[in-house]
């Protein structure tokens, strides 16, 4: 990795950590989802840099791919465990941190597994170490508290515009001799649950991703379309989508999802109604790991 680089995956991490930290001021009983997340991607654009994705708000059993829409009506509740995951771009360098906030003691513990485990993980994060034992000790830590690990979310590889690059790194453990090398980014973001242990996509969807180039005819797809093409390739909210009304926006992106132009990501949420925590760091591997989000 040169020197141009480092220092972007290094400006990337600290607007993301600055973005946290000023987030957690707002995360409070009563405030509204949507002023949280306009306050939060308004204060990354104007540190200079880039919202690498829409900022995610996942309440209590969501486990991911929340973020607030245009007419959202959402206010936190003192009962509420809340979930922010924040991605900030330099030049398409990444850096994509989370947190879970909470107001009531009894999910203390929940949010410590998750915590923890991350702790646990970023240790590892050297030359040479094989995937597996991250992952094995992500595990491990989320059980010794008495949780489970979200089996089927994980954490990622981060590129250059390319927010889920390889490898993949399962929460639980795995056999496979994948071993990560010297400045590899990596985003490991453990999850655990009082549940299932296990996420399952909802019907609800609020971000998208371009992924195709095809003809279309209506003007307001063909709006969202060029919007879209602003991101790189990175994932956007249908929030920021320029059409003044929410059904105008929603057909268009129906359109643009059956031809196969868009992906989007639907709303996780816990299979078996548990609670969700979520904690989430990016690393630079190295005999001393880079944690650039910290
Ligand atoms: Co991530």
């Amino acid at each position: 990795m040169n020197d141009k680089v480092l220092e972007s995956y290094i400006k990337a991490g600290k607007i993301a950590s600055d973005a946290r930290n000023r987030s957690r001021d707002l995360v409070k009983p009563g405030k509204s989802l949507l002023e949280i997340a306009e306050n939060i991607e308004n204060f990354i654009r104007d540190s200079g840099g880039a919202v690498a994705f829409p900022i995610n708000i996942s309440l209590n059993n969501i486990g991911a791919h929340y973020t607030p829409v245009k007419d959202e009506i959402l206010i936190i509740k003192d009962t509420d465990i809340v979930k922010i995951d924040i991605g900030v771009h330099v030049d398409g360098y990444i850096g994509d941190t989370a947190y879970t906030g909470f107001f009531d003691e009894r999910y203390r513990e929940l949010c410590d597994a998750s915590r923890l485990a991350l702790e646990a993980a970023l240790e590892l994060c050297r030359p040479g170490v094989k995937l597996s034992k991250i992952s094995l000790v992500i595990e491990d830590t989320i059980k010794s508290l008495g949780f489970k690990p979200v089996s089927n979310l994980t954490g990622h590889g981060l590129e250059r515009y390319n927010l889920h690059a390889e490898p993949q790194i399962p929460n639980v453990k795995f056999s496979g001799e994948y071993v990560i090398k010297e400045d590899q980014v990596l985003a490991l973001e453990p999850f655990a649950t009082d549940g299932m242990g296990m996420i399952k996509e909802s019907d609800q969807v609020m971000i998208f991703m371009l992924i195709g180039k095809k003809p279309v005819r209506n003007s307001d797809a063909r709006t969202v379309i060029n919007f879209a093409k602003r991101f790189g390739g990175l994932p956007f909210s249908e929030r920021w989508i320029p059409l003044d009304s929410r059904i105008k926006i929603r057909f268009a992106l129906r359109e643009l999802r059956e031809k196969g132009i868009l992906y989007d990501y639907p709303v996780l949420k816990e299979a078996g109604g548990g609670m969700i925590s979520q904690f989430e760091h990016t690393v630079i591997v190295r005999d001393e790991p880079i944690i650039t989000t910290l």
